[in-house]
């Protein structure tokens, strides 16, 4: 007898459980790892991690996000969760985001390959500099904001904005990285919702684990803000302990030597209080109107037409000067995939810089994630 016949209308056949993620619209079942030769180590976080990959079939490099399927995946329905509100699976696309331009997997591993992006990180520049003049900072922010201010339209929180996921192109212009790779969903198991990576720039209401709408966004613009114009984050301590208690606690604190309009954005967007905080009514038109952005035509910064204050000078993709050697040496001793010369050689983290001689397979640069 043809079972299915008895089912009601609305009952689906069960699939069999293939271990599969529906990746949305940006899914290509062709794709996998093995396209890609995995040359360095550009990014790390509690997700995985991200590798610089040039593409076998076209030499083009991209940088790859790797997230083992089993820290995000502990229940079956996530999987409906991460489809719904990871927002790399939705339709993002901004000139200030990482561009996403497919994604695929194997039983174990989710891949999304991402623009690879080559300026460095903001915070890499700002180490160099100590910090930035009133200029090149209002550029940074508002290229920032127009980014939170679309992600919001989207009805997404970013919710952790933080250094190192700031970057910049070839150009100078902003690149955000990270937006729904470490939130709902995706989250892997056993962290708590307040901490995820470096604790500079949470909220308090992050902090107390209180719930948390957009207005979060708008207080990470504030630290991102302070700290490139005072060249470290606001409420900072080495001691992380007494850093939560002054975020909480401590009144903002703004030495002389910067104008009124930035004195009262950074006031605006680093109130404790979420319903007090500038943005709090109107969103990101509360933040396109602070007098601290009076010279920005937010139409001619959205479409690159603001030349960016510092060029990266870049020469071409294989340019990794801006990275932090942290990330572009450990693919090197991570590595079991050397060739002859590489194992005998004294100094294999030196060998990093000297060009791409090898290529590993992503398994090993994965083997320590
Ligand atoms: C793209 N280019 C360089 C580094 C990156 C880190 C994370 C995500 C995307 C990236």
């Amino acid at each position: 007898m043809d079972r299915s016949k008895n089912l009601v209308n609305d009952a689906q056949p069960r699939k069999p459980d293939t271990g599969d993620i529906n990746l949305g619209p940006s899914a290509n079942p062709n794709a996998k790892p093995t396209d890609f030769d995995f040359l360095k180590v550009i990014g790390k976080g509690s997700y995985g991690k991200v590798l610089l990959a040039k593409r076998k079939s076209d030499g083009k490099f991209y940088a790859v996000k790797v997230l083992q399927k089993k820290t995000i995946l502990h229940r079956k329905e996530q999987r409906h969760i991460m489809a719904e509100r990871n927002v790399l699976l939705k339709n993002v696309k901004h000139p200030f985001l990482v561009g996403l331009h497919y994604s695929f997997q194997t039983p174990e591993k989710l891949y999304f390959v991402l623009d690879y992006v080559n300026g460095g990180e903001v915070f890499f520049h700002l180490q160099q500099e100590r910090s930035f003049p009133e200029p090149r900072a209002r550029f940074y922010a508002a290229e920032v904001a127009s980014a939170i201010g679309y992600l919001h339209s989207l009805n997404i929180v970013y919710r952790d904005l933080k250094p190192e996921n700031i970057l910049l192109d070839s150009q100078g212009h902003i690149v955000l990285t990270d937006f729904g790779l470490c939130k709902e969903g995706i989250e892997p198991e056993g962290t708590t919702s307040t901490f995820c990576g470096t604790p500079e720039y949470l909220a308090p209401e992050v902090l107390r684990k209180q719930p948390y709408d957009r207005t979060v966004d708008w207080w990470c613009l504030g630290a991102v803000l302070y700290e490139m114009l005072y060249g470290l984050p606001p409420f900072y301590s080495q001691d992380v302990a007494e850093m939560y208690d002054k975020i909480l606690h401590q009144p903002l604190q703004l030495r002389t030597g910067k104008t009124v309009a930035a004195c009262d954005i950074l006031q605006g967007l680093l109130q404790k209080d979420q319903k007090k905080r500038l943005g709090a009514k109107a969103d990101f038109l509360e933040i396109k109107n602070h007098m601290f952005f009076n010279s920005i035509n937010w139409d001619d910064l959205y479409h690159k037409r603001i030349t960016p204050p510092y060029n990266p000078n870049v020469n071409g993709p294989n340019d990794l000067r801006h990275f932090d050697p942290e990330f572009t040496q450990e693919a090197v001793s991570n590595s079991v995939g050397r060739t002859p010369e590489q194992a005998t050689s004294s100094s294999s983290a030196s060998n990093a810089f000297l060009g791409f001689s090898y290529a590993a397979t992503e398994e090993n640069f994965l083997r320590n994630c």
